[in-house]
């Protein structure tokens, strides 16, 4: 069975980060090992006064004692991270942990809707292009895309603009690069590029015009578990996003009261499918 330890918070209401990359990488078959960064009451997009308590002094521990045990990741996927400093116990994990079969996928969770989410300044986007750098894969959105390159966001890129962008962001570093949330018409799809193919890839469905939280890290638990099972890039993103609308749908009938998140959960049997 394949293995991925997955870096980011938990925010214990909201169903966002490990509440969401623990029960998806497991329904996908593969081993989560999480290392929490923080402990959040709720996420930061819409609740008032949520408690946050940080557990960076946690991470070189826990990484020290699986060094230890020898253990080995097919994966490592980093989410929400929440301060210069973890970025750089990030990287140095990566460094420790990184086998030639590891893949690397970092989510550059950051904003959204050209929007830095609470707590995060543009300091923190110059930053996490250093993080970027160690990637074999990232998969930030068209908002973390415009603070990676210190771009002005705009709702509505040509094609011609994302492919740019693509190249630009495959410079930095990381072999493939997937930009998630691309609107082109009525619809609202993913375009990636892999450099050692040198080949895009999009795949586009048609776009439910209802947002909610979280959508970015069910998209990259099921993408990053789908890469370390083998599926190529483009199969993985096709069963992510596939698998992102499914859960939208589903929820859209309910945004009143499931306006946080996603209900993913009765959506799992279709994603085992695709799976297996
Ligand atoms: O879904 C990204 C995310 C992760 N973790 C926390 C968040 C958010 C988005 O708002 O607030 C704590």
């Amino acid at each position: 069975m394949k293995r991925i330890a997955t870096i980011q918070d938990i925010s214990c209401f909201g169903k966002c980060s490990l509440t969401v990359a623990l029960p998806l990488i497991s329904a996908c078959g593969v081993e989560a090992c999480p290392i929490p960064t923080a402990v959040l009451s709720t996420h930061t997009g819409g609740f008032e006064g949520f408690t946050i308590h940080d557990l960076t002094k946690e991470i070189t521990p826990i990484a020290d004692h699986w060094k230890k045990l020898d253990l080995h990741f097919d994966g490592i996927y980093t989410g929400y991270l929440g301060s210069p400093e973890q970025l750089k116990i990030v990287s140095d994990f990566i460094d420790n942990f990184k086998k030639e079969n590891t893949i690397v996928f970092i989510d550059p969770v950051m904003g959204d809707h050209g929007k830095l989410y609470a707590g995060f300044d543009e300091s923190f986007a110059k930053k996490m292009v250093s993080l970027v750098k160690k990637a074999d894969i990232i998969a930030p959105n068209l908002t973390e895309v415009s603070y990676l390159l210190g771009i002005d966001y705009k709702e509505d890129f040509s094609d011609e603009e994302i492919k740019d962008m693509l190249l630009k962001l495959a410079a930095m570093g990381s072999e493939t690069v997937i930009i998630t949330g691309v609107r082109r018409g009525d619809s609202l799809g993913v375009m990636a590029y892999e450099s050692k193919k040198n080949t895009f890839t999009e795949y586009f469905r048609e776009r439910i015009h209802d947002t909610f939280h979280g959508t970015g890290d069910v998209f990259a638990s099921v993408c990053s578990s789908a890469l370390v099972k083998g599926f190529s890039v483009e199969e993985a993103i096709i069963l992510a996003t596939d698998f992102v609308v499914e859960c939208i749908r589903h929820t859209a009938e309910d945004k009143q009261n499931h306006w946080y998140s996603v209900k993913f959960e009765e959506c799992i049997p279709s994603l085992v499918k695709g799976m297996f």
